[in-house]
């Protein structure tokens, strides 16, 4: 059979990859088309409204996050007329008897375009969503397209793909006469080595940039800057904002985490190392860093196999200092931590995280003693948070190693999501007071504010109300940190003119230093600063 396998806005699309590779095992002909990707757009926070109703005018913003001085917005650009007709052609020309789409609430609009373009081109053929928008929602999906697969999609596609007359399907639904027929999840895979690895550069098309182009292995540089692996599927956590959380009771009293061997894992890893020259690799697990005997065997294993830098997320329930040591030596370079909050309470009663920030602050230590670069990721912008949580927050972040990058995310409320339900207290602080925090979490990353200075800022109530003039000294302390490691002897020069900072010596100091090069509006909020921080007669 010939199938189209259609990822909208999603090139990693990794379960559509396992897919592929899984159906041409059984001798199908399969076509992997993606279209563009999703983008992140910087954008200045005042003009936010002016780009939030350009972008989400086709399809809503995916989420955002916050840059230093400003935030992002990863967001989809419709297609244009010339990109769909492009995708169509390739369509027409594949001829296919079965298509598929790997449908994200991200990508839920943009997939339901695609899917409605593809009908008037070719009705007859039998569609089928899967992804896990279609697993957490598929009674809305089923408004959209006839079938849809719940759960993992290799065995449910072959045996669609033998007869996609079939109405007993497990895992397979279908709307039929206005009813919906539903089946059973399908049970998990347990034996993931059965599967082969994920297909990329095979009979692959990417319709971007008004053009339509063939990816092949020959095309290193595309699979090169992020290339996907998973060791493992499911996760031993049910934090509330987490589609393990809305997933993992349709599968009682089965393994939910089940993991590759560590040598199906290296030879994916070596195979992709040669093929497309990785000069790094990341796996992509939720949580890589746990299960001792599978790690003693990778480390082992690893640098004769694969040998090149690597990076992966940690978990303070789960990981330890001797699983961090044995991964350094073996080849980590960094280390994913979600901290997400620093608030006891946020962690606990809202995101179901059932640990605090002392177990999170043991976690970074143990990774900086043994020489990781720290990565952390911030949810912020919930509106169960109060400002002590938030200060909480900028208390914990003032803790850990330094330096560090850190990820601050709006946390999104995905539909079935527990958080969405919880009767808990919502104090909904403006979002105005957010963008305030999240410029200080930002800024906590730098050596080179002292942390009661950062916590004295985090009481400011003028700053708060004025987010703006936040944003200002978190962009100039990047645009300084840049400099200082395009010129460090010049920085380190000014540094110690002025070690001793208080906290209005510091932002004196950074204002004369980044002033000549601030844009005009950072410049006039620095100046408002100053007026505010300048000792009126009262006080003199
Ligand atoms: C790796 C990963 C990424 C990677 C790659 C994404 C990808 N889809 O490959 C990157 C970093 C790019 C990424 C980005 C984002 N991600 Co992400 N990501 C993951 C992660 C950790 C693993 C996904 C994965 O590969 N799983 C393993 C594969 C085998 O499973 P699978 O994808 O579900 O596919 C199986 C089935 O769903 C089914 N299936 C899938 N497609 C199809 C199609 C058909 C036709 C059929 C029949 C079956 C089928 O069969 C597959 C094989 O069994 C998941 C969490 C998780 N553990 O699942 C989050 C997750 C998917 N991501 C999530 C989010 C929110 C995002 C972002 C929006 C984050 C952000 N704020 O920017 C972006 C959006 C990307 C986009 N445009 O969709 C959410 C999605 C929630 C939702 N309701 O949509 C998840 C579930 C995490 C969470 N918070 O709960 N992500
Ligand atoms: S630890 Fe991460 S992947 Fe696991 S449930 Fe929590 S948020 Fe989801």
């Amino acid at each position: 059979m010939r199938i189209a396998l259609i990822s909208a806005y999603n090139d990693r699309c990794y379960g559509l990859r396992c897919i592929a590779s899984y159906l041409r095992r059984r001798g199908h002909e399969v076509w992997l088309l993606c279209f563009k990707c999703f983008q992140s757009v910087l954008v200045p926070r005042e003009n936010r409204e002016a780009w939030n109703s350009a972008l989400s005018a086709t399809y809503p913003p995916i989420t955002e996050s916050w840059e230093e001085g400003t935030m992002l917005v990863p967001y989809i650009h419709p297609s244009t007329e010339q990109e769909w007709q492009l995708f169509l052609d390739k369509l027409s020309a594949i001829r296919p008897d079965l298509i598929g789409l790997t449908v994200a609430t991200s990508s839920y609009e943009a997939s339901c375009e695609a899917t409605r373009r593809i009908r008037r081109l070719l009705p007859g053929v039998p569609i089928i969503w899967g992804g896990i928008h279609a697993t957490i929602c598929p009674e809305e999906c089923l408004q959209n397209v006839d079938m849809v697969c719940v759960g993992e999609g290799e065995e449910a596609m072959a045996e669609l793909a033998a007869d996609p007359e079939r109405t007993d399907i497990v895992g397979i639904w279908r709307r039929r006469n206005g009813q919906i027929i539903r089946t059973p999840f399908r049970p998990l895979e347990q034996d993931l080595d059965r599967f082969p690895f994920a297909s990329y550069g095979e009979s692959e098309w990417l319709f971007e940039k008004d053009q339509a182009t063939e990816l092949t292995v020959a095309d290193k540089t595309y699979f090169q800057p992020i290339y996907l692996s998973l060791s493992q599927r499911g996760c031993p956590f049910l934090c509330t904002y987490c589609a393990h959380h809305t997933i993992r009771p349709r599968y009682r009293g089965e393994r939910y985490v089940r993991r590759r061997s560590v040598d199906h894992v290296l030879d994916e890893c070596a195979r992709r190392v040669r093929d497309f020259g990785l000069p790094t690799i990341i796996f992509f697990d939720d949580i890589f860093v746990m299960n001792r005997k599978w790690i003693e065997e990778f480390v082992e294993k690893y640098p004769k196999r694969v040998g090149v830098p690597f990076g992966a997320y940690a978990h303070p329930f789960v990981s330890n200092e001797a699983m961090l040591r044995q991964l350094k030596q073996a080849g980590m370079i960094f280390v994913g931590i979600g901290i997400q909050t620093g608030s006891d309470y946020v962690s606990r009663e809202i995101y179901g995280r059932n640990h605090g920030g002392e177990e999170i602050l043991q976690l970074a230590q143990a990774a900086e003693r043994n020489g990781l670069i720290l990565c952390y990721d911030i949810l912020s912008n919930n509106p169960y948070e109060s400002e002590a949580d938030c200060l909480d927050t900028l208390r914990l972040l003032t803790r850990m190693p330094k330096p560090y990058s850190v990820v601050v995310k709006k946390v999104i409320f995905y539909p079935g999501s527990r958080i969405s339900k919880l009767d808990k207290p919502r104090p909904n602080l403006p979002e105005t007071t957010f963008e305030f925090w999240n410029q200080l979490y930002l800024i906590s990353r730098h050596h080179l504010i002292p942390a009661e200075h950062l916590l004295a800022l985090g009481q400011d109530e003028y700053l708060k109300a004025n987010p703006q003039i936040m944003r200002s000294i978190a962009l100039g302390l990047k645009r300084m940190v840049e400099a200082q490691n395009a010129g460090r002897a010049e920085v380190d020069r000014l540094l110690t003119e002025e070690r001793q900072v208080t906290v209005r010596g510091f932002l004196r100091y950074t204002k004369r230093l980044i002033m000549s090069w601030l844009p005009k509006p950072i410049a006039e909020a620095l100046r408002a600063l100053k007026r505010r921080l300048r000792p009126t007669s009262a006080s003199r």
